[in-house]
């Protein structure tokens, strides 16, 4: 069949919009027909050449929502009909990682996946006969894509597409961060480095653990307002204090006899390995947890005094915020749907499939939290 997609012919260079050859499910694979997906900072990363496992022609795009228009042989747990969200994190509970149950980074398909491949190792889009790669093993910029059966969540057809193709990445990074990987308690402090698409919803995932003390961090002053209509209770502009940002937010969160401060809890949500390690030299003596989200550059390396973990902190990273994506984004959408998160405002855009490099301007220029595109 043909699918209208947006194709990444060259790192650096705008999406274009182009017919696909796409060749239909084979066993154990499903044919979504995509109605929605977000624009992630990782689909740009991917597209400027920064990501070493960027692959070209491919066709981009891991925030989706759709509905299974076909299945192949001896799918089971998907039928014509049902709405699905893409998983660019497979959920198929043979692994010895998914028997592990300490991780949710299933191994079944890993492999050929970071090879821009189908489990089979071959690709089903292609351009004038040449092969075009899948990206994430979701490829959401295309109207119709082809994924294997472990990597879809059904969930409740009454969900808007819109909005809950979000739940395809940002919402559950950000909220399963805190709530899977960090396991923020009650009365908390933490900071948040970065109020993007990510750092929005980790701010939700904070308000929802009960976290008391929630520091939000952007050089982008326009992110105040945004933070707090999530929960945030006090915003810092680095460029706007005096001196260094670390000791800034130790002092703010000094308390207790000993005047400690430092927070229990933070997360870098923006890539930059310099705010990585401000991240967790902010986070207290003793206890402090600090999870990585953002995805670094080519070649960047953290780095910090070993004496800074030595003294009790802990530095940790979080893939789609841990969550196993067939048994938790059904529940993620339900909570939307039953008002416990919010999405609707932080979809700040909405482009059709002719306008998805104005996505990447707005993302770029800052203007923006997420830009849906709509099939
Ligand atoms: P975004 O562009 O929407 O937001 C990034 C925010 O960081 C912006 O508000 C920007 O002003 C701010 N920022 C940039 N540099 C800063 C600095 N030095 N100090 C403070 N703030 C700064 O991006 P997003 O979609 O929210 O994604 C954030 C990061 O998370 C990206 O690196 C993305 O690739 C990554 N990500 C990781 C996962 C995962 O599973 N680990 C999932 C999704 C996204
Ligand atoms: N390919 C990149 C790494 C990118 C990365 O860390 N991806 C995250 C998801 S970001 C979603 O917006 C992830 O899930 N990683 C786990 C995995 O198995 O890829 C690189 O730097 O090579
Ligand atoms: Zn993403």
């Amino acid at each position: 069949m043909k699918t209208r997609a947006a194709v990444a012919f060259e790192a650096g260079k705008p999406l274009e919009i182009v017919e696909l050859d796409l060749e239909g499910p084979k066993a154990g694979e499903v044919l979504v027909e995509i109605k929605a997906t977000g624009i992630c900072h990782t689909d740009e990363f991917t597209l400027s050449g920064a990501d070493p496992e960027g692959l070209f022609p491919s066709v981009l795009g891991h925030e989706g929502a759709g509905i299974v228009v076909d299945v192949g042989a001896g799918v089971t747990s998907v039928k014509k009909g049902d709405h699905v969200i893409p998983l660019y994190t497979p959920e198929c509970r043979e692994c010895p990682s998914c028997l592990s149950r300490k991780t949710n980074l299933c191994t079944a398909i890993r492999a050929t996946q970071g090879q821009g491949l189908m489990p089979d190792g071959t690709t089903r889009f292609s351009y004038k006969g040449k092969p075009v790669y899948h990206y994430m093993g979701c490829s959401t910029f295309s109207n119709y894509t082809v994924m294997p059966e472990i990597a879809v969540a059904k969930i409740d057809p009454k969900a808007p597409f819109e909005t809950v193709c979000y739940v395809g990445c940002g919402v559950t990074t950000g909220v399963g961060a805190v709530l899977n990987t960090a396991k923020v308690e009650q009365g908390a402090t933490a900071v948040v480095f970065g109020l993007g698409g990510i750092g929005l919803n980790v701010i939700q995932g904070l308000k929802m653990a009960g976290a008391d003390m929630i520091i939000g961090v952007d050089l982008n002053d326009d992110k105040k307002e945004w933070g707090e209509r999530f929960g945030m209770t006090h915003f810092v502009n680095p460029k706007q204090i005096d001196g260094d940002i670390v000791a800034h937010l130790i002092n703010m969160t000094k308390r207790g006899a000993d005047q400690i401060g430092g927070a229990d809890y933070t997360f870098d949500c923006t890539g930059n390995v310099t705010v990585m390690r401000q991240a967790l030299e902010a986070s207290h003596r003793g206890w402090g947890k600090s999870v990585i989200i953002g995805v670094a550059g080519a070649g960047q390396e953290i780095s910090t005094r070993p004496f800074q973990l030595v003294t009790g902190r802990t530095w940790m990273g979080t893939a789609f915020g841990g969550a196993r994506g067939r048994t938790d984004v059904p529940k993620i959408v339900a909570w939307y749907m039953d008002g416990k998160i919010q999405i609707d405002p932080m979809i700040t855009h909405t482009l059709r499939l002719e306008d998805i490099n104005k996505g990447f301007d707005l993302m770029h220029k800052g203007e923006s939290i997420r830009s849906v595109v709509l099939f």
